[in-house]
């Protein structure tokens, strides 16, 4: 058996594949003790893998006779460990991602800043850093440029494009994610139909990801991307394409504690610590810095929406807080 060190970079139904630091490309399930300890594997995991090289070099010679693997099972050998993670997200679900692409349509399906802010707040407590895509810019400028305009008041890089139309910061975020992008792993995450894929194969075109058609009557994308998939960039980065969302799954809010939840507003930040009552909840107290900015215009109303709803929805989940 030969041990190396790679990347998982794409996983299906319990079975990983895994790209070795020597590029060779390994398939294989996890050792069925990490079941037990509660691990899964996932991809953007640095992992160790065990394999049997001369399996490898046989099911090798089988595909280039362009023979199907039927030899024994499709597996090259397993994962025998998981490393430490810098990071981790479980929708999408990846691991030691530092760059997160938050899609959203300026229309189609319609954008809804609740979850963009979820996103944003996951990513803040995970330590990843957010930037924002608005899509779709052909079908609805004004609001894509309102959107646009909010997150960069919060202190965000952010996008309005449109793929289709080839417009809007197009050049501006393709220069963005080939050079902040550079030597780290990044994904994108949205609802479905948001255009995930089709930036992804705008910037990469090699890369062809599946991009789906909306549909007329619902307004939304059919699941085109079922798994998340890691693609190489420039500097020995990884981009990932990433399943969408429906807005039914995204509940998983509750590992933020309420007492975090302030610090996951980025533009919150200069305020704290300036209101009158130490014990400040930001909601409706009088000398509330947090508030005071917010009438000045200097944090936008729809982000301090999504603070009190995404504070009651915690507070329902833990109400002796
Ligand atoms: N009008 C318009 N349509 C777009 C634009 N970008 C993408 N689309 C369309 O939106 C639909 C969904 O695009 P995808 O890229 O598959 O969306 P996705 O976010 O990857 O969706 P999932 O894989 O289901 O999560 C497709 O029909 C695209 O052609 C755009 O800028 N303007
Ligand atoms: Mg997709
Ligand atoms: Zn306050």
């Amino acid at each position: 058996m030969k041990q190396s060190d790679g990347i998982i970079i794409a996983a299906v139904g319990g079975l990983y594949t895994v790209r070795c630091d020597d590029e060779e490309i390994i398939r294989c399930p996890a050792r069925g003790v990490f079941r037990h300890q509660g691990i899964t594997p996932l991809v953007g995991d640095r992992v160790t893998v065990e394999y049997d090289p001369e399996k490898l070099a046989e099911r090798r010679k089988d595909e280039k006779k362009g023979e199907a693997v039927t030899r024994g099972s499709a597996a090259d050998g397993y994962i025998a460990k998981v490393h430490p993670r810098r990071s981790e997200l479980i929708r999408p679900p990846v691991a030691n991602i530092d760059l997160l692409y938050i899609t959203a349509a300026a229309a189609k399906p319609d954008p809804q800043t609740i979850v963009i802010d979820k996103m944003t707040c996951v990513a803040e407590h995970s330590g990843i850093e957010p930037v924002i895509i608005v899509t779709k810019l052909d079908l609805a400028p004004e609001r894509a440029e309102e959107l646009v305009k909010i997150y960069k008041l919060a202190g965000y890089r952010a996008f309005a494009v449109s793929v289709t139309s080839g417009t809007g910061d197009l050049e501006a975020l393709r220069e963005f994610v080939k050079t902040e992008g550079a030597g780290k792993i990044s994904a994108f995450a949205g609802v479905s139909g948001a255009g995930k894929s089709t930036i992804l194969g705008y910037i990469y075109p090699h890369y062809k990801p599946e991009v789906g058609e909306v549909s007329r009557k619902l307004g939304r994308g059919r699941h085109t991307t079922r798994t998340v998939t890691l693609y190489e960039t420039e500097g020995g980065g990884y981009i990932a394409d990433t399943p969408g969302f429906s807005l039914l799954d995204f509940t998983n809010f509750d590992f933020i504690e309420l007492d975090d939840l302030v610090h996951a507003f980025r533009e919150f930040q200069p305020y704290l610590g300036m209101c009158r009552y130490r014990d400040c909840s930001h909601t409706k107290e009088e000398g509330c810095a947090i508030l005071a900015a917010l009438e000045e215009g200097k944090i936008a109303r729809s982000r301090h929406d999504s603070y009190l709803a995404l504070r009651a929805e915690l507070k329902s989940k833990n109400p002796w807080k």
